[in-house]
């Protein structure tokens, strides 16, 4: 999209061929009677035009040709969305008009929209979106009653029992301080030693993140073969940067060479499932400073911190209505740097905030929106074998 609106540029005037009746140029009107005859000047008269009229300087030329462009179906659609979102007639067009799209064409649709069935269609969809989407609103205000809502509760010895009950179907956060006490992990894992484990080993890293601000969503495409051991020694060498990151995407607990990894990891609680653990494992890997943007998962999960800290911030589902959700399961919202101005929204939200600790593990519970960030060189480890349902639908028959 151009940033600019030019005027649209006028050609420049070609002098009318005699007779030829152009526009631009005025031509003496001759009578019938004087056809074919020369006129003759007359010397007390002014001087008369030169026959063949002189175009006076025109402006240099404009850097790059004006073109209005057509509107199209891809902006009928943003006129119909943003229409449908309430947004005025004025700002609409001032963005078309910035764009270079046809300013009349626009105004010409906007005039016509009301009376299309598939709006009206879409207007219906939205009531029934905003119904559904206040109904979530207002159960979150009670929520949000609780004068600790905001507390991320850390606890260090919680019951099969309790831990279902307060914070599964319950629905919230905790830190269990104790759940990886015993683990040979904590002792074991740090930079130095996956080095000295795995450093000959190739592994999958998120790369090239800072050129992308998109680098969530396009995590597929950011994926990179690196041997372990050079992706190590970046690591430490880089200081915070959020460019290179091995995230659970890598799967490396599922290659055999990675499994002897899942022996440092000591008992479980009675609400995991520890048959299902090397499927359902993930390591995270990374420098002070990675960012995973706000999302939700589709499933509950545990994620503790062996080495360095990270800060969670978490939304509740029920705020769900403010966070711009526009695709899949990501917000464009940032909740270290609230832009108001684009999500005046999210000024509204409650966000619950709390550093993990090495050693800590905190619960994700379901569909709760969160962004993480690593205050340290991180090294953690997320499991989603809870011993309780965790399979959700989220995308209408896709499971
Ligand atoms: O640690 C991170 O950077 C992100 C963790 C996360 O989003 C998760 O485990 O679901």
């Amino acid at each position: 999209m151009r940033a600019h609106h030019k005027p649209h540029r006028q050609p420049p005037a070609k002098p009318a061929a005699h007779g030829g009746g152009g526009a631009d140029i005025a031509i003496a009107e001759r009578s019938p009677a004087d056809a074919g005859r020369t006129p003759i000047a007359d010397d007390a008269a002014p001087l008369a035009p030169p026959s063949r009229p002189v175009l006076s300087a025109c402006p240099p030329p404009l850097d790059e040709p004006q073109l209005i462009k057509p509107l199209d179906d891809n902006w009928r659609q943003w006129l119909a969305e943003n229409a449908l979102l309430g947004n005025s007639q004025e700002s609409m067009l001032a963005k078309i008009r910035q764009a270079g799209i046809d300013p009349a064409q626009a105004t010409g649709y906007l005039s016509i929209i009301g009376r299309d069935p598939l709006f009206r269609a879409g207007e219906k969809m939205r009531d029934r979106y905003t119904r559904f989407g206040r109904a979530m609103l207002n159960v979150q205000a009670v929520r949000e009653s609780d004068p600790h809502y905001t507390h991320v509760e850390k606890r260090s010895r919680v019951s099969r029992d309790e831990f279902i009950e307060r914070y599964v179907r319950g629905c919230r956060p905790v830190v269990l301080t104790e759940l990886a006490r015993d683990w040979p992990a904590l002792q074991r894992w740090s930079f130095a030693e996956f080095r000295r484990r795995y450093g000959h080993l190739t592994v999958q890293v998120q790369s090239g993140r800072d050129a992308d601000t998109d680098y969530e969503v396009n995590k597929v495409r950011l994926r990179r073969d690196t041997p372990f051991a050079a992706f190590l020694d970046r690591v430490a060498a880089s200081g915070v940067t959020n460019d290179e990151y091995l995230t659970a995407s890598n799967e490396i607990l599922r290659r055999p060479e990675f499994m002897s990894l899942l022996d440092d990891i000591g008992a479980l609680p009675d609400f995991c499932n520890r048959a299902a653990m090397s499927r359902s494992a993930s390591l995270w890997v990374g420098p002070a400073g990675t960012r995973t943007p706000l999302h939700h998962d589709t499933l509950m999960l545990l994620h503790t911190q062996v080495v360095g800290r990270k800060r969670w911030r978490f939304v509740s589902p029920l705020s769900g209505p403010r966070v711009y959700n526009d695709f899949d399961v990501y917000s464009p919202v940032d909740f270290d740097q609230l832009d108001l101005a684009r999500f005046p929204e999210a000024a509204k939200v409650k966000v619950l905030d709390v550093v993990v600790e090495p050693g800590e593990t905190i619960f994700l519970p379901l569909a709760w929106w969160h962004q993480v960030s690593s205050l340290d060189r991180c090294i953690s480890l997320s499991f989603t074998n809870l011993d309780v349902p965790n399979e959700f639908d989220f995308h209408g028959n896709r499971m």
